[in-house]
């Protein structure tokens, strides 16, 4: 591991992972600073039981590597943690990357030096590192966040949160737990908690919209028949909104004897309400994710929710219970999506109990349970599902400052400000990986990560070439990429009045409401960035090499 690296990287994440890889094959030297005691970021920190990725894992995969794609076999379409962490670990090995990082060590200052033109880390040892690049691979949910309630340190039993869950068994077995938050981690862990504990008591304060997710074993014929088209499925990707290519495994699906399925339209505007009834009757929630006018057209969108309450009704047995878990506040399409696994059946079990917060609000945690505005709720475990400080949660807490000292904080006050989600003006050489105003979070991940890590490998590799000492973006072209990242997001369901998400920041007090990624697709936000490198980058200033 270099002591004088070219690079500094924050975070071995896949991000991480792969801008060591990446810049190594440029011939820079690296080194990764990572909280955590080895890779994987997101996979490594959320081990709560049932986790797992809402992307297929034949798409969420590096494409850096045909050989990697060749050999890597996925037990499940849509993997657990386990297996996503597995894989995370056998291309460290491949790679070699763990030479270059250093594990167990949280950055506490990012600061640029003016007299130098270098950045230097500081870490919570005391520790600090020098070098002229600083990445920051520190990934858009890896904050996690607790709500501040009263007496919560009081609480005798054992406390997790879905972010850090222990690296050791947790035995459920024979205790009363209560998990507060119902989002994509408390929706995939409430159906394990409930089958392993005695009693699981559920604190709802939003209900969730949440469909069944595919539950498929991979089958061999499907993985071999992705592995042939693989060069062919990366470029669908790189075309598609979202960054997933959508595949269909035809020559498997006719060897299953499967019909392909595009039963019903793509609009639901086009069926007759006894079409709707009877499809929603036919393929349970899961049919509304196939209709593409529910995100777009408001009527849609109505008539979807209501198609989904109905629905629900007839999931839930216990008719109160049921009419508590029906989201009525905000439509779908506002919040990330979620997929589950026996979710709604879970509250017909005699060992569950649902609690409506919004009917009778927390008002403290004591020593041994839950105490809301009418009842006290026995507890061993409290498990918090409360979600992230989405973002920029991770920059922010790095303490970054740039030229003249000044605070990315201060930077970010209204909101956060940068180009491309990739560097901010006044930060020179510093770069974020799927940072705010990049498709990040509305994208496959791992195309998106890559996509950023090729793009400032190139870009510290031009200015290498070209004997340019810096780059930072113009201030005009953050502020005018800013209103073009809110422009495309206004009028989406994504920013309805109604909604309230950690896109938009709504689970942070005080946290500015901006919507943070960028909506506008994948391929065009990749074209923007493509043109900027293609044309010697003139949104950017870039600055003289220092005399040696
Ligand atoms: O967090 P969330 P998450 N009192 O913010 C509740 C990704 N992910 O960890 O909505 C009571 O969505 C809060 O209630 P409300 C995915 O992108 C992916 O679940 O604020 N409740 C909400 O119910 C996802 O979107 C996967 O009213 C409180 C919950 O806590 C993102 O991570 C799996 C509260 C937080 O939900 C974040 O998901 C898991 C309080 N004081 C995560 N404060 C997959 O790939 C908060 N809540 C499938």
């Amino acid at each position: 591991m270099s002591d004088r690296p070219d690079v500094l990287i924050v975070g071995a994440g896949f991000a991480g992972m792969y801008a060591v890889h990446r810049f190594r094959s440029l011939g820079l030297s690296v080194k990764v600073l990572e909280a955590g005691s080895d890779v994987g970021g997101t996979w490594y920190w959320n081990r709560y039981p049932g986790a797992r990725c809402d992307v297929p894992s034949l798409e969420y995969s590096y494409g850096f590597s045909p050989q990697l794609e060749q050999e890597w076999d996925w037990p499940e379409v849509f993997s657990a943690q386990e297996d996503i962490l597995r894989y995370a670990n056998h291309v460290a090995d491949r790679f070699d990357l763990r030479r270059d990082m250093q594990f167990d060590t949280r950055v506490t200052a990012v600061e640029y030096l003016d007299d130098v033109h270098r950045w230097r880390l500081t870490t919570e040892r005391g520790e600090t590192l020098e070098a002229p690049f600083c990445v920051m691979a520190t990934g858009c949910l890896s904050v996690p966040v607790k709500p501040d309630i009263p007496g919560a340190a009081t609480f005798a039993g054992e406390v997790y949160h879905t972010g850090t869950w222990p690296h050791h068994d947790v035995d459920l077995a024979g205790k009363r737990v209560a998990i507060i938050g119902t989002g994509s981690s408390g929706v995939q862990a409430i159906p394990e908690l409930a089958r392993q504990a005695a009693h699981l008591t559920v604190f709802q304060r939003t209900p969730v919209y949440t469909i069944p997710a595919n539950r498929k074993r991979m089958r061999a014929e499907v993985q071999d028949e992705f592995r042939e088209h693989y060069r062919e499925i990366r470029e669908m990707q790189q075309n598609n909104q979202g960054g997933v290519s959508n595949f269909r495994p035809i020559k498997s699906v006719r060897r299953a004897n499967v019909s392909p399925s595009n039963a019903f339209p793509a609009r639901l505007l086009d069926l007759t309400p006894e079409q709707r009834h009877a499809t929603m009757e036919r393929f349970g929630l899961g049919a509304l994710l196939g209709f593409r006018d529910i995100y777009t057209d408001p009527d849609a969108n109505e008539i979807a929710n209501d198609l989904y309450r109905e629905t629900v009704l007839t999931m839930v047995r216990d008719p109160e219970t049921a009419e508590r878990l029906l989201p009525k506040t905000y439509g779908l399409g506002c919040k990330r999506q979620v997929l589950d696994r026996d979710y709604y059946d879970t509250f017909n079990r005699d060992n569950v109990t649902l609690i409506d917060l919004t009917e009778t609000p927390i008002e403290s945690i004591t020593s041994r349970g839950v105490r809301t505005t009418t009842g006290h709720y026995e507890a061993d475990v409290i498990v918090y599902a409360t979600g992230f400080d989405a973002m920029t949660g991770a920059l922010l807490r790095a303490n970054i400052r740039g030229r003249n000292g000044r605070k990315l904080e201060d930077k970010w006050r209204d909101g956060p400000v940068a180009y491309l989600g990739l560097q901010m003006s006044g930060f020179p050489n510093l770069f974020t990986v799927t940072g705010p105003g990049s498709p990040s979070v509305l994208c496959n991940m791992l195309v998106a990560i890559e996509q950023h890590v090729n793009w400032i490998a190139e870009c510290i590799d031009y200015l290498r070439t070209h004997d340019v000492g810096s780059i930072e973006p113009l201030r005009t072209s953050e502020v005018e990429w800013v209103a073009h990242v809110n422009e495309v997001a206004e009028g989406t369901m994504y920013t309805a009045p109604s909604c309230n998400s950690w896109y938009l920041g709504a689970n942070i007090p005080g946290k500015p409401r901006i919507f943070m990624p960028y909506v506008g697709g994948y391929p065009r936000y990749r074209a923007r960035c493509e043109q900027e490198a293609a044309n010697g980058y003139p949104g950017f200033a870039l600055g003289d090499r220092l005399s040696p």
